[in-house]
């Protein structure tokens, strides 16, 4: 696949690619090796403007006008795109990432099979007729909210445009993405793939920035309808308060500590690598990375020590090697991680196992190496914050009670695996796990596209991703006709 060719260092709005109202750029690095890759648009309040503008123009277009089925086909012909361009896209993710190749490459299918599905789905969701008083005729009606905002993380771009900006086009909304400041290229590009898929202007604008400027521009905006954000905790509060400010509903999936627990009666040679990889898929910079992994005290040693040996196996590297584990985003974001390894030493955690770091690393990159941290109580500080690096913690317990006490106690609730054969537990803690997604004897599901996603508690609230999505997307109207 030839490289899909977009301007870097511009802003798309109404259909055309722009510089930044200000004219300045922000230099994007590659992670890997810390060399300067490209600059990009500091877009601010002013194209935020106009990005709103443009959007509200589409829906009272060319693009209000369109079918629910009309709207499906386009999607579906930019899911298409989207495949034909994968290996692009992952090339792209993996420099500005440091996504591992494999890794971005399954981001860009799931970015495709988002938009088959919500493709599928457009003319698929419709209201209802309500039984009510004699002489009238009650129903409801599915519109979209009108323009959206969508803010996005560097840590997962593809997949999370397509559960949220592929949702909300799919019910007819106009929306204007903020990509992270960290990683935009794959927004770029999809913006050019979806003028190439006829999707009319405005229907999609993406200004990149700050999130200070730009972000807090699209949360403020009163133009906006309804606010998609994911992100960290504190920015999400930033996030939802700006919403209330103007009344509209948000979205917020933020961060988690998500545990994974397992019984003395689990299959361990099923679970092993989901308990590994589930830490450190992307360098552990996953919202529902399996930070937190409780064992039952009968076979916590053999669980610690089968996964050490999978950690001193870990192929370390820049992300175009396709290694298991790539950098970290950025040196802020390892000097973070490296600075909960400092307490972890202070405190005098076991540190079961490190991968090595390869001496041949560019010197700029920004690698840690992965490591498991036990025994960890569960009320220690790695146990209980969000660290967003390749780090694990194994915490031993006795019996189901005291599991589910440690997986409830956190500020977070975003998800929990399970691993028992037991068909009567399983039931137990699905019901009592607090949290938006329970994985039985599996972690993730393969993805999952059909699934609604989100958290409780910290973790954020509303629900991405399956059918549920689309309900998130669009707003409800009741009709009542008095006919006599
Ligand atoms: O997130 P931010 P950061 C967690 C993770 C990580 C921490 C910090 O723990 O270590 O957050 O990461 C935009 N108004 N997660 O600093 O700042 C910003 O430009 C409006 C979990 O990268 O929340 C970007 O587009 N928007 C998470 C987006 O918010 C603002 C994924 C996320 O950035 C803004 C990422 C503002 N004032 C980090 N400030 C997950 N749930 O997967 C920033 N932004």
């Amino acid at each position: 696949m030839a490289a899909i060719p977009f301007p870097t260092n511009q802003v798309l709005i109404g259909g055309s690619w722009r510089d930044a109202a200000g004219g300045e750029t922000l230099p994007l690095i590659n992670p890997s090796d810390g060399a300067l890759l490209a600059q990009i648009a500091r877009g601010t309040a002013a194209d935020i403007d106009a990005a709103v503008a443009a959007a509200q123009a589409a829906l009272d277009g060319e693009w209000g006008r369109l079918t629910a089925a009309e709207r499906g086909r386009l999607l579906a012909r930019l899911s298409a795109r989207v495949i034909d361009a994968a290996d692009e896209l992952a090339r792209l993710e993996a420099l500005d990432v440091g996504k591992p190749v494999k890794q971005g490459k399954a981001d860009a299918l799931a970015l495709a099979r988002y938009l088959e599905f919500y493709a599928g789905a457009a003319d698929k969701v419709h209201g209802a007729t309500i039984p009510f008083a004699d002489g009238y005729t009650a129903l409801t009606l599915r519109e979209p909210h009108g323009v959206t905002g969508h803010i996005v993380p560097w840590n997962y771009p593809m997949q999370i445009i397509g559960r949220s900006v592929g949702a909300a086009l799919a019910m007819g909304n106009a929306c204007v993405l903020k990509p992270a400041e960290e990683a935009c290229l794959t927004a770029l590009a999809f913006g050019r793939l979806a003028q190439d898929a006829g999707l009319p202007p405005g229907a999609l604008n993406i200004v990149p920035g700050l999130g200070e400027e730009a972000g807090a521009a699209l949360s403020a905006h009163p133009g906006v309808a309804h606010l998609s954000f994911t992100g960290s905790v504190a920015v999400g509060r930033l996030v939802q308060a700006a919403a209330a400010r103007n009344t509209i509903p948000v979205t917020l999936e933020l961060g988690g500590k998500s545990p994974q627990l397992v019984f003395a009666d689990a299959d361990l040679d099923a679970a092993l690598p989901f308990l590994v990889n589930a830490g450190i898929q992307n360098a552990g910079q996953t919202c529902s990375a399996a930070s937190r992994i409780l064992v039952e005290r009968g076979v916590f040693d053999e669980v610690v020590a089968r996964m050490a040996e999978r950690y001193r196996g870990l192929r370390i590297g820049p992300a175009l090697d396709d290694p298991d584990v790539g950098p970290l985003i950025s040196a802020r974001q390892r000097e973070l991680v490296l600075g909960y390894l400092g307490v972890a030493r202070d405190s005098g955690l076991g540190l079961v196992a490190q991968a090595t770091l390869p001496a041949t690393l560019p010197a700029g990159g920004c690698y840690v190496a992965p490591t498991l941290l036990a025994p960890v109580a569960p009320d220690h500080r790695l146990a209980q914050e969000e660290i967003f690096g390749p780090v694990q913690v194994v915490i031993p317990f006795d019996g189901e009670a005291e599991a589910l006490g440690i997986a409830n106690g956190t500020l977070f609730g975003l998800v929990a695996g399970v691993w028992t054969r037991d068909g009567a537990r399983q039931f137990r803690l699905a019901r009592g796990l607090k949290c938006g997604q329970v994985f039985i004897n599996n972690y993730g599901a393969g993805g999952g596209i059909e699934l609604p996603f989100g958290g409780v508690k910290q973790s954020g609230h509303g629900r991405e991703k399956g059918f549920e999505a689309l309900y998130g997307f669009s707003t409800l109207k009741t009709v009542a006709i008095r006919h006599g």
